[in-house]
């Protein structure tokens, strides 16, 4: 018996944008749970809830002052154990998030901490004294723009903070801390929560020496969904991140989840060397069970460098499990990320959830992903998110990939998410995508999505084989999920215009039960109009 997470479909939910139900323009738990019937509906087999504890909102949750309470903008406790029940009841696991490396600038470990140098946290965040000249301690940046030190003068020194000002970075060097982290987490696998998100996981150490940031050249300068001008890109991050310790705290984790069978862990990283940090973190057994990867999560879209990223991953992740995604809270949508002409195209959409549910490891699916929703625009005036209010107009943040789920069409107030005005416009455009119109179509992407669902659930194959890819040209990418005795080949057409695949083993089952791939196969040769998709058991 496979455990529940290898090959699991887990739904994200940005709770502040999902669905309000008291009329406050922000959406929150019981919002959720009016809606769990829906997640059901949709065939996902867990639901990780982006941060919903106690915090002043600076970045939206990531910012926590109190790791074991619900920000009343949600709710409460009762509200959360409701929740579990109710989808437990459905049989949907839930994953929280846990954002263990930083907590907010309210949090009262931290105003103890800034008070003076000698106090009970004196140690618990990263302070260090200025240089002689009163500049910071050393290059290091923070990922949301500027230096990465923030003056105290109560204490008359500088703190670290990788986030933004009001994220003091947690001192992990501190055995205390590392204790005092990993109570917080315990006190959620108490309440029967199914396993944890790990926002940032790899940042809880720094290099205790703070050694200097190398350079790096403008040809080696990527974004990784941060903007390309954002100076942070301009350095190596060898030394504010990815240290050799935390892979003792990753083990701890690990231990602390072994006491609440068949709990799991998700560990969010994005390091120098991400694939290679992933298969570090989930290897032996003893860490994480799940990287989640952001590589599928820029700009790249070929079937080279998806070919390329997923192999690669294969190959380094010997034990290690996989979890893959194409959107999320914090980068662009997928179906205007990836959009070829600049609109979005509901034949692609259908095509990136087949692929995303066919390809090895788990899947991580997005608030709205289920709609093919395109990025909204927002304008300067209604942004929310700091990252996109510094380094705007370059980059415009991620608020765009944040906007209420639109659950009514036609005319509904704020398309069903609240009848107060929301926190973040409804894109007007998503209000003709909304769950009520797509419901109703047969041929939706939404009821696409619940196809492949299904399909993926399925076959066996597609949750536990093994992954080959075909060495195919541009814009065709097919692979082989292969378990036991079963082979089940896997044909996807990246572009708008029709293709030609060549088959080169036999079919033994084609799966024409499928009503959306747009594929037909004549002798070996398979005719893909624009993209299209195939599946067939082949030997
Ligand atoms: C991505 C997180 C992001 C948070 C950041 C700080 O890394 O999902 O939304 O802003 O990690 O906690």
């Amino acid at each position: 018996q496979q455990q529940w997470y290898k090959g699991a479909v887990i739904y994200q939910v940005y709770p502040r944008s999902f669905q309000d139900s008291n009329n406050d323009g922000i959406g929150d738990l019981k919002g959720i749970i009016n809606r769990i019937d829906y997640i059901k509906s949709l065939g996902v087999d867990a639901i990780w809830i982006s941060p919903f504890f106690k915090s002043p909102m600076k970045d939206f949750g990531y910012d926590i002052s109190d790791y074991r309470d619900i920000d009343p903008i949600f709710g409460d406790l009762n509200d959360f154990d409701e929740l579990i029940d109710q989808a437990h009841k459905r049989d949907i696991k839930i994953i929280i998030d846990q954002v263990l490396s930083h907590t907010s600038d309210q949090h009262q470990w931290f105003l103890d901490s800034r008070e003076n140098q000698n106090n009970d946290k004196a140690d618990w965040y990263v302070w260090a004294d200025a240089k002689e000249d009163g500049t910071a301690p050393n290059n290091w940046l923070s990922i949301f723009g500027g230096g990465a030190w923030q003056w105290e003068p109560r204490r008359g020194q500088y703190y670290l903070h990788n986030f933004l000002t009001e994220q003091p970075d947690l001192n992990f060097h501190n055995p205390d801390v590392r204790k005092a982290v990993l109570e917080n987490v315990e006190f959620w696998l108490k309440k029967g929560v199914d396993g944890f998100r790990l926002d940032a996981i790899n940042f809880c150490y720094h290099d205790a020496q703070l050694r200097d940031n190398p350079a790096k050249p403008k040809d080696k300068r990527q974004g990784r969904g941060f903007s390309e001008d954002n100076p942070y890109a301009f350095q190596y991050h060898y030394y504010n991140n990815t240290q050799p310790e935390n892979i003792e705290f990753m083990q701890d984790i690990r231990a602390l989840l072994n006491k609440y069978p068949g709990t799991v862990s998700l560990g969010e990283i994005s390091s120098e060397d991400s694939l290679a940090t992933m298969a570090e973190y989930t290897q032996g057994g003893d860490k994480l069970h799940m990287g989640y990867s952001f590589e599928l999560l820029t700009d790249d879209y070929s079937s080279e460098y998806i070919r390329e990223t997923v192999q690669t991953l294969e190959q380094r992740m010997t034990e290690g499990w996989p979890c893959w995604a194409f959107s999320n809270h914090d980068v662009e949508r997928v179906a205007s990320r990836w959009s070829q002409n600049g609109e979005i195209n509901p034949a692609q959409c259908k095509m990136l959830t087949a692929l995303l549910a066919s390809l090895r490891g788990s899947v991580c699916m997005y608030q709205g992903e289920e709609l093919g929703l395109g990025e909204a625009s927002v304008a300067f005036e209604d942004l929310q998110d700091p990252y996109g209010i510094t380094f705007w107009p370059n980059f415009k943040g991620r608020d765009g990939c944040r906007t209420p789920m639109p659950w009514e069409g036609n005319n509904t107030q704020n398309a069903g998410f609240s009848a107060a005005k929301p926190w973040l416009p409804v894109d007007s455009a998503h209000t003709q995508q909304a769950v009520s119109v797509q419901d109703k179509d047969a041929n939706s992407i939404l009821n696409a999505y619940r196809e492949f669902m299904a399909w993926r659930k399925q076959h066996t194959v597609l949750l536990a084989g093994d992954i080959k890819f075909i060495d195919t040209a541009e814009p065709i990418l097919a692979f082989y999920r292969t378990l036991n005795e079963q082979t089940m080949l896997c044909v996807f057409n990246l572009a708008d215009s029709n293709q030609t695949f060549e088959l080169t083993k036999t079919v033994t089952e084609a799966h024409d039960s499928l009503s959306h791939c747009n594929a037909t196969l004549d002798g070996n040769k398979l005719n893909m109009s624009g993209f299209g998709c195939y599946f067939a058991f082949v030997k």
